[in-house]
């Protein structure tokens, strides 16, 4: 389904389980106010009821923006019970996107900026174009990162550099953001679609259950003790042994040949 402001796309052929769920508010800088909001979570809903999706890229087709963040101008922010149900959707829209079954990356040009920057923390993975600026600017506007980004942020680049962005305010480059360990890749401007896509190809070759599975033991397992996370791998790894993709696997080793996977 495409909404006005978002708009999701397969990709075919070999590429077929790599979709696309593109941000399209030019006039706003991809801001997110609530229509953009309804289009994206939709959007990423019909991701997650589709089986054959093995690897979702989130981008902007405006260019040299990634998204602006929140729309600051949308009507009624200034009432404390707007602004309130508006981030709680922001926010379960986010934790659904981290939650996805198949990973994300997140293709960076251009701002990502407080809300903008939030989704792109809530994807597996980000790739930036060298311009590109990241930060959560909230604490000018005298709030707080509200949609996961005081949590996101530190669990990925760890708590003095995670306080020192939030609390600044500051906007970093893509090259600084490569260097905090922000994003993976940091590559030349306009080219974070093509580097995204070539990571997107290496993951939708491999088996597709065995991804999700990966996926899951990763994301669960970092959330409790080592002994629960271990139980968290071995259970995610006792999933695939029943599957034909695992005797597919061997098969094709055994017969010096590029594996064929079906997700079953
Ligand atoms: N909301 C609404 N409109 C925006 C936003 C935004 N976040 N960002 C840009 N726009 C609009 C501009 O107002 C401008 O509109 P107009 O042409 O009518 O004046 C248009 O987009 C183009 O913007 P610029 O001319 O500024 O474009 P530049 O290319 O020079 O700069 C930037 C692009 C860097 C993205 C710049 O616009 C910018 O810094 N934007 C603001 C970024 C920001 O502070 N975002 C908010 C972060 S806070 C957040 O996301 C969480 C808040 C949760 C609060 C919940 C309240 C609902």
């Amino acid at each position: 389904a495409s909404s006005q402001f978002v708009s999701l796309h397969r990709l075919s052929d070999s590429d077929s389980g790599i979709v696309e769920v593109s941000l399209h508010r030019p006039e706003a800088k991809n801001a997110i106010g609530k229509d953009l909001l309804r289009g994206f979570r939709n959007a990423i809903e019909d991701v997650s009821k589709d089986s054959s999706a093995n690897v979702v890229l989130i981008r902007s087709s405006v260019p040299k923006v990634f998204c602006a963040g929140a729309d600051l101008k949308e009507r009624k922010i200034q009432s404390a019970s707007e602004v309130q149900s508006f981030v709680n959707s922001l926010r379960s829209t986010f934790s659904f996107l981290e939650a996805l079954r198949v990973p994300s990356i997140a293709v960076i040009e251009g701002a990502a900026l407080g809300g903008g920057l939030e989704m792109a923390l809530s994807c597996d993975l980000r790739i930036c174009g060298e311009d590109a600026i990241l930060g959560l600017p909230e604490t000018g506007l005298a709030i707080i990162p509200g949609a996961g980004g005081t949590q996101r942020l530190p669990r990925l680049v760890g708590k003095a550099i995670a306080k020192e962005l939030i609390y600044t305010g500051r906007r970093i480059s893509g090259t600084a953001a490569l260097s905090i360990g922000l994003v993976n890749y940091c590559v030349p401007a306009g080219e974070a679609h093509l580097k995204a896509l070539e990571i997107a190809r290496e993951i939708n070759e491999k088996g597709p259950i065995a991804i999700r599975m990966a996926k899951r033991a990763i994301n669960e397992g970092l959330e409790v003790s080592m002994v629960s996370g271990l139980e968290v791998e071995e259970d995610c790894y006792g999933q695939l042994l029943d599957t034909k993709d695992r005797l597919e696997g061997l098969a094709a080793f055994a017969e010096k040949r590029k594996p064929n996977y079906n997700g079953e």
